[in-house]
């Protein structure tokens, strides 16, 4: 196996004479978590590769932010010496130092594009030693200096060899094609193409630049070429007449293959193909996106590119996937959240049909130097020409919400310093790019951005919006983007993020704002939508997120995940996820959602419980046990939430989809079950990741099943339930982030029998003192422990109809956060 694997690596680098030749690098990498001139031993790795894919999902607050070493050896005895040597990174976040053969041959400043260096007179021709060294430290000339997701360091993205005749499209105009399609005015009847670009070694009187073009399916369109030359330019000119548009629907790409030849014999020296497609695209102020001159709502999704288990590496396949995934949802617009993406990402959204808006990461700060505005400068100019030939793309954007957190008399300098860059980035790409449209994001406080002119500058304004999230009300929205528009009637908006945090592990009856419950995302996304929906001059939005991202310092019901995703951290759909789809797709969906939550009936046998139904379809059938309930929708969207009274023998409900809510008869429970997990101070029931047993909130319990004297749930904040801290030594921290305290006893009024009864105890609350608890008149021990940190103490007793616990402390500050009974 090792013999074929050599043979095949040796043939990779034998090139074809002529033609450029890529070879593939991501194999077979030494690494270390230090400088380069660190004794620590190297391990071996792969690429795409991270060295935070784990330590910024520890307990341990922050993760690894400085430098690490690559290197490879490269076998380059079969290299052909004839030809021109780039390496090319796709993405190494976020300095690469590079050296070859001890030598060093370049740097690169910014993680999210891509970078070609030429090594050519580096090579040994035999073995040579590639080394790289990765700095991901906080640099304060480099952005993004601050932002709600991780910093991953690494080789991240691709990396490749790539072999060129001396004669050759240029590899130096900052990591692109060399070539630039412009996508020139078209009608109906004629595309006028205007491609030009950069070469190399290029002589007039023996080479030529030919263009042929194909359609989708290989056959030829047309051919032109052109000899002409200034000072390593090259430009040509044509007319296609009928051409077949690209369009959300039917995104219809030709090949544009652009050669390098000798005229005298046509051989070919160096050859890139593009596909390419044509469109037309317009903003309204008062009506929003026209493609090809037809109108389209833009609802679309943000996307952060880490997953679960892989920090920010990711290999091609799994950046296709999350492409597919969003197209087969419906959506038909994609904000590349703060940072360019892999370019797999835009040839998918080329592809499938997905409007795109790409941004440089400059988010929330600024430094004033400068080699901060070069290094700005440089970023969009690096975005522009990469990611120029994507028909996908419509918008440039260059900043995200500067005015976070800035007081506008305070930090006026600070803001004018900030538009004076917005300008100065504005100009930029309209220069590179007069064919696209500009964005900046701002946060939800219209006045700082509009008074120090970034409401003016762009050619669209972003807005990220919060209502019933960090803002209390959702109609929050309407009143804010309906003043805005007032106030700048002149530019086509865009809602370029609009969220609510919801655990996947997290249902709710009740739910309320901030308890990471996926029931309270489906209020807060029914209603943004219609409020989207009925507002013409919205010409487009964007959830966010598509999906759960990394950010190490924040502390959710999951910590170090902004779970604000429609999907998981590792991309399963959450109940939200089908409410788009319900509205987006022609085809019939009906999911019903509330993950099993085992309901506990009082005496009386009834209750009324909210059930979560997601569906397109104007009526719905629900099957439970005894009968049939024929539900009507109510609007458009799909009304999602009606009322089950669940009676006596009425205990489980289904459908054809699924069956989601089970009832439990309190004087039966324990015949039928031998586990019972209580969390305190909650509104929410929680499903462990790992399928064990679901934790009931305290008032979901009925009385004449436990009785609570005293206690209170604990509320420290003005949102939400519970604390924001994450807890530490388990991973079930939303059974301790929430508490009841000043509690005086609980009685469970339980059949005879042998129990234990385990209780679950993280202290919030910094006026909770040391408390004593008795379990059936027995004290047990408990220990004096940090806060925020989980431990549990237990009692086995005997019981005669009830298990009474008492609690007491010197300043009767007890508290309980969960209880498990365990019938043995
Ligand atoms: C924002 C930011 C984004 C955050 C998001 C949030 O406004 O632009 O980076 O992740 O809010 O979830 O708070
Ligand atoms: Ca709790």
């Amino acid at each position: 196996m090792k013999y074929v694997i050599i043979i095949l690596f040796l043939l990779s680098f034998i090139t074809l004479p002529g033609q450029r030749t890529i070879t593939d690098l991501n194999a077979h990498w030494q690494f270390k978590k230090s400088p380069i001139n660190s004794i620590e031993a190297f391990s071996k790795v792969n690429l795409p590769h991270t060295y935070n894919d784990s330590d910024a999902f520890d307990d341990k607050p922050g993760y690894y932010r400085g430098k690490a070493t690559y290197q490879k050896i490269l076998d380059t005895k079969e290299l052909d010496k004839d030809k021109i040597h780039y390496l090319r990174f796709e993405g190494v976040n976020q300095i690469a130092r590079i050296w070859m053969n001890g030598q060093q041959v370049g740097e690169h400043i910014g993680g999210y594009t891509a970078f070609n260096l030429e090594v050519t007179s580096y090579l040994s021709y035999d073995k040579d030693t590639l080394l790289v060294e990765v700095d991901n430290s906080h640099h304060p000339d480099i952005i993004p200096l601050r932002g709600d997701f991780t910093f991953y360091g690494g080789i991240y993205r691709d990396v490749c060899l790539i072999s060129v005749s001396s004669c050759h499209f240029s590899l130096d105009e900052y990591g692109s094609d060399g070539i630039f399609i412009k996508p020139l005015i078209i009608d109906k009847k004629n595309a006028y193409i205007s491609a030009s670009g950069y070469h190399k070694g290029f002589d007039s009187n023996l080479h030529m630049v030919e263009l042929m073009i194909s359609d989708q399916i290989g056959g030829p369109v047309l051919e032109v070429n052109t000899s002409k030359h200034l000072e390593g330019n090259w430009e040509l000119k044509t007319t296609i007449t009928s051409p077949h548009l690209w369009s959300i629907d039917d995104p219809y790409l030709y090949q544009f293959k652009f050669r390098i030849k000798e005229k005298a014999s046509a051989y070919i020296l160096d050859e890139i193909i593009i596909p390419y497609g044509w469109r037309d695209i317009e903003f309204k102020a008062d009506s929003g996106f026209y493609l090809n001159g037809e109108y389209h709502k833009l609802i679309g999704v943000n996307r952060h590119q880490d997953r679960k288990g892989y920090g920010n590496a990711l290999t091609d396949d799994l950046h296709v996937e999350d492409i597919q995934q969003i197209k087969d949802s419906g959506f038909n617009f994609l904000r590349t959240a703060h940072y360019p993406q892999d370019k797999s990402i835009l040839a998918s959204c080329d592809r499938l049909g997905i409007v795109a808006s790409l941004e440089i990461p400059l988010d929330h700060e600024i430094t004033d130097s400068p080699a901060f505005d070069k290094n700005c400068k440089k970023m969009v100019r690096e975005m522009v020409y990469q990611y120029y030939n994507h028909p996908s793309i419509v918008i440039w954007a260059y900043m995200n919400e500067m005015g976070l957190g800035k007081h506008i008399k305070r930090d006026s300098l600070l803001m004018t310093r900030v538009a004076d860059l917005a300008r100065d980035l504005e100009k930029i790409i309209r220069e590179a790019d007069p064919y696209r449209y500009t964005m900046i994001p701002n946060h939800g406080i219209f006045d700082i951005y509009h008074k120090f002119g970034l409401t003016e500058i762009p050619m669209i304004i972003g807005w990220n919006l919060y209502y019933g999230w960090y803002e209390s009300e959702f109609q929050g929205f309407g009143a804010f983007v309906d003043d805005a528009k007032k106030k700048v009637p002149d530019k086509p908006m865009i809602i370029t993020e609009y969220g609510a945090g919801a655990d996947p592990r997290i249902t709710s009856f009740l739910p309320q704002r901030f308890d990471f419950s996926l029931d309270w995302t489906l209020d807060f996304h029914q209603s943004h939508l219609q409020q989207i929906l009925q507002r013409n001059f919205i010409a487009g939005s964007a959830v966010w997120n598509m999906y759960d991202f990394g950010s190490e310092s924040r502390a959710d019901a999951v910590p170090h995940i902004n779970n604000k995703g429609l999907c998981g951290y590792d991309r399963h759909p959450k109940p939200v996820f089908h409410l788009y789809r319900s509205h987006l797709l022609q085809e019939r969906i009906a999911i019903i959602e509330n993950l099993p939550a085992k309901v506990l009936l009082n005496h009386a046998n009834t209750r009324t419980i909210p059930v979560s139904i997601i569906s397109n379809q104007e009526k719905i059938t629900l099957h439970t046990e005894k009968r049939v309930d024929t539900l009507h929708t109510s609007d458009y969207i799909g009304e999602y939430s009606w009322t089950l009274h669940l009676g006596k023998n009425e205990l489980s409900l289904s459908n054809d989809d699924k069956a989601t809510v089970y009832g439990y008869n309190a004087s039966t429970y324990w015949e039928e079950n031998s586990v019972l997990n209580i969390n305190f101070g909650a509104n929410f029931y929680y499903h462990p990741e790992d399928g064990s047993e679901e934790w009931i909130p305290d008032i979901e319990i009925p009385v004449d099943f436990m009785t609570n004297h005293s206690g209170h749930p604990f509320l420290p904040r003005n949102r939400g339930v519970g604390s924001d801290r994450p807890i530490q030594l388990t991973n079930h921290d939303p059974v301790y982030q929430t508490m009841i305290n000043q509690v005086k006893s609980l009685i469970f009024y339980i059949p005879n029998g042998t129990y234990k009864v385990v209780m679950h105890l993280a202290n919030l609350d910094d006026s909770t003192d040391h408390q004593i608890i008795f379990v059936n008149g027995h004290q047990i021990p408990i220990q004096q422990v940090n806060p925020f940190m989980a431990f549990t103490t237990s009692a086995t007793v005997e019981t005669d109809g009830s298990i009474k616990i008492n609690f007491s402390s010197k300043q009767n500050n007890t508290y309980i956060n969960g209880i498990q009974i365990i019938r043995l």
